[in-house]
């Protein structure tokens, strides 16, 4: 079902000149214990990103997954992107998450970051149809003209394409901007704000009971400490100063 939007999103990366970094020993593909499900992932570095994670999990029928998150350097204060795309075949259901996760809610950070998404969003209004979240916040690391459809196989065939294109275009835009802004924030702030996003996200992800199920819980315990929330679990001592 992702697989057009996983190849385009890594072109996009490897057009940027992205460089593939190592992924400790294990993770970076697993079948399931019963055979049904294979996940696979891939960690980027480029340009004003020290972190481009990639990961996509095929169960057939029942899970699809693509899902990804772009950390820029703490020298940059542009927001975090987020993509959580899953496709449910036997019911022919589709969660699409999309969007620029920002470090703050302030107006002055919203207004500097958030033109080109704000557009985005109006032009996709059958993608933006959720706003109720069960296990995150809406209003802490998500922002107001977020992506967030959950919805059937017409706009998974139909919108989330074009919509994802334009959305990874828009992403590219705010970054290339965001070397000519000045920015509001240090980069030990920005630091700061992007682990607190990883414990976070951490605590709430849904994903945990799925990749314990299908590949057993001390692989799903791995996973999530050193591939997807890693700085979750750094020395974050400082982060109390
Ligand atoms: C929801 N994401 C979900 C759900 C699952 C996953 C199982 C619940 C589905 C539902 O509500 O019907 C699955 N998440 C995964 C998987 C991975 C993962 C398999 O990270 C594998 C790596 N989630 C993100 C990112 C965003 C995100 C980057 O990882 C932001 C764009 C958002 N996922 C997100 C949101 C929901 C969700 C907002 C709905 C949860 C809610 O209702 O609170």
């Amino acid at each position: 079902m992702f697989d057009p939007l996983l190849n385009k999103l890594h072109k996009s990366i490897q057009l940027r000149g992205g460089k593939p970094l190592p992924i400790p020993d294990g993770l970076s593909e697993r079948l399931s214990l019963k055979g049904n499900g294979l996940i696979r992932s891939w960690l980027w570095q480029t340009r004003g990103f020290r972190r481009w994670r990639v990961t996509r999990l095929d169960a057939g029928e029942n899970l699809q997954v693509l899902n990804s998150v772009a950390y820029p350097d703490y020298s940059l204060e542009q927001p975090i992107m987020g993509i959580d795309l899953l496709w449910f075949g036997r019911t022919k259901k589709l969660v699409a998450i999309l969007d620029f996760q920002p470090l703050l809610q302030t107006d002055s950070y919203l207004d500097r970051h958030f033109q080109g998404l704000k557009q985005l969003n109006s032009r996709f209004p059958e993608l933006c149809g959720s706003r109720k979240m069960r296990s995150f916040d809406p209003n802490k690391y998500f922002s107001p003209w977020l992506l967030f459809c959950r919805g059937g196989l017409s706009e998974a065939k139909h919108s989330l394409p074009d919509a994802f294109n334009q959305f990874l275009d828009c992403y590219w835009k705010l970054h290339d901007h965001s070397y000519s802004l000045s920015s509001e924030l240090s980069a030990m702030e920005i630091k700061k704000l992007q682990i607190s996003y990883d414990i976070y996200s951490s605590e709430r992800d849904p994903a945990h009971g799925i990749f314990s199920s299908y590949f057993g819980k001390d692989w799903a315990d791995r996973f999530m400490k050193e591939f997807l929330f890693p700085a979750r679990f750094d020395d974050t001592s400082f982060l109390e100063e």
